[in-house]
């Protein structure tokens, strides 16, 4: 039959080098990445309940382009032809998100059947075409009733109702999906979200309320560790998908490596550092003083749960050396106003990220299975006049970024897969759909899909195994 349209159409991959230097692992996992709020649209049907998202985008003022995600790009109704989407690109792995408030409209309480149905679906069609399912349980979509009640993460209450959710889903799905991500990114909600407000539920809160938001939403991630084991099937594996600061050694000297490690730890304590380890660090709590989180024994045991692997986002970099003289002992570098930057205000190029975060988290934390759950970025995409969009950008930065990950594989890190963000342009929150990430074109008036030019890259990437 036809495979896909566009670009892809005429696509012949080259068959794979048999022994080829830049060649990833065996069995490596290639993949797309997408979220519910920013794909699915259909946010009134089935019984789905309001978001902190739908209120906070129709809010004015605050998407730039003063758009929502009401229709999206409608994947909520044409699941089946974007599955055949990533089947075109040779993806075996497809990372989603499940609205919470399509299963628990008002966050607890009465589930709502129909909700869970679409994920029903969609699980099925993917594993029929042969992609595995990573579904993340939480990707900002909070249920606007646990906002209004409970203050949404600035309380207990909403970890806890987090921690039922993940075993209800788990309970229904775990017979055909072998690994969930608990949370995406946050490090991303909690200080977007609740100190500089310019994510939902936009909150500027002072600093004992935002160390206590995230201490909240870690512990949520371990109650929900406990609940997803609670209810799993045989098999079920879970992690986290953290947007961790990716510190790279700018020189790569045993002393400005000893130092990133230093930062590496110490910048993620409120997030992985604290997952992986089970306390706060010492610099963090002290740093906090008064307005350190309130937090038991008991919590950080469950925030520590066991997982089978770490999920990580990566964009951008954040380049550090040593300063023996000062402790701690690490610096960070300013960016050159001439660094590389890409169309998103807070992306710079920074390939290396992509060898230094596995091979840190490997030297830390022995951590045994790491997926880049997510790494592109936005590029100023148009279709030519023959149809095609050509985002030569878009390839350089990803032949770049997957350069450095083999490096990091050919050296024994134990990345097991790459999520492409995004397999479609989408709503790409404050931006609106001013800055568009996908492999997959999308014109937002027709709502039809164009693959670009990237994704034939993609294509050839996962067709060798190899980055080429
Ligand atoms: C990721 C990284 C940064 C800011 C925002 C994100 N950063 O380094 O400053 S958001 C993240 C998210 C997904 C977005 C995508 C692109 O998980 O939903 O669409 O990355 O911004």
């Amino acid at each position: 039959g036809e495979e896909g349209s566009g670009v892809l159409k005429t696509a012949k991959p080259e068959p794979a080098a048999a022994n080829n230097a830049r060649s990833f692992p065996k069995g490596f996992v290639w993949g797309t990445a997408t979220s519910a709020y920013q794909i699915e649209g259909a946010v009134k049907e089935d019984g789905r309940g309001v978001s902190i998202w739908d209120r906070f985008a129709h809010t004015p003022g605050k998407i730039f382009d003063g758009t929502n995600a009401d229709v999206a790009v409608d994947h909520y109704h044409r699941y089946k032809e974007d599955v055949q989407l990533m089947k075109a690109m040779g993806t075996k792995a497809y990372r989603f998100s499940i609205a919470w408030p399509r299963i628990f409209p008002e966050g607890k309480g009465k589930v709502n059947p129909k909700g869970l149905d679409f994920y029903n679906r969609l699980v099925d069609e993917l594993l029929a075409n042969g992609i595995e399912p990573f579904p993340s349980l939480y990707h900002w979509d909070l249920p606007q009733t646990l906002q209004e009640r409970y203050g949404g993460w600035e309380s207990r209450e909403t970890a806890l109702a987090f921690a039922d959710y993940a075993g209800y889903v788990t309970e229904k799905l775990s017979d055909r999906v072998q690994r969930f991500f608990t949370l995406n990114e946050i490090r991303t909600f909690v200080d977007r979200g609740h100190e500089s407000g310019i994510l939902a539920p936009g909150f500027k809160l002072p600093p004992a309320r935002l160390n206590q938001v995230r201490h909240h939403a870690i512990l949520a991630h371990g109650l929900a560790v406990q609940a997803i084991r609670a209810k799993a099937r045989r098999g079920t594996k879970v992690g986290p998908a953290e947007n961790i600061f990716a510190v790279v050694p700018i020189i790569e000297t045993p002393e400005h490596i000893k130092a990133t490690e230093i930062a590496m730890r110490e910048l993620n304590a409120g997030y992985l550092t604290a997952m992986l380890e089970g306390r706060y660090t010492d610099a963090y709590l002290k740093a906090a003083g008064a307005d350190a989180p309130k937090f038991t024994s008991e919590d950080l045991k469950a925030i520590a749960s066991p997982i089978n692997f770490v999920g990580i986002n990566i964009y951008t970099p954040d380049y550090y050396i040593s300063a023996s003289n000062k402790p701690p002992g690490y610096q960070s570098l300013p960016f050159n106003k001439s660094h590389p930057r890409m169309v998103s205000s807070w992306h710079r190029l920074g390939p290396e990220t992509l060898y230094w975060a596995p091979r840190l988290l490997q030297k830390l934390w022995n951590v045994k299975e790491i997926y880049i759950t997510e790494n592109g970025c936005a590029t100023s995409d148009e279709v030519a006049k023959d149809g095609q969009v050509y985002d030569s950008d878009r390839i350089m930065f990803l032949r770049s970024y997957l350069t450095q990950l083999q490096r990091a594989t050919s050296e024994g890190a134990p990345v097991r897969g790459y999520f492409l963000w995004s397999l479609l342009d989408n709503f790409e929150w404050v931006a609106g759909y001013a800055q568009r990430f996908g492999a997959i074109y999308v014109d937002y008036t027709t709502l039809k899909r164009t693959p670009k030019l990237s994704a034939s890259f993609y294509r050839e990437v996962i067709a060798r195994n190899s980055v080429v």
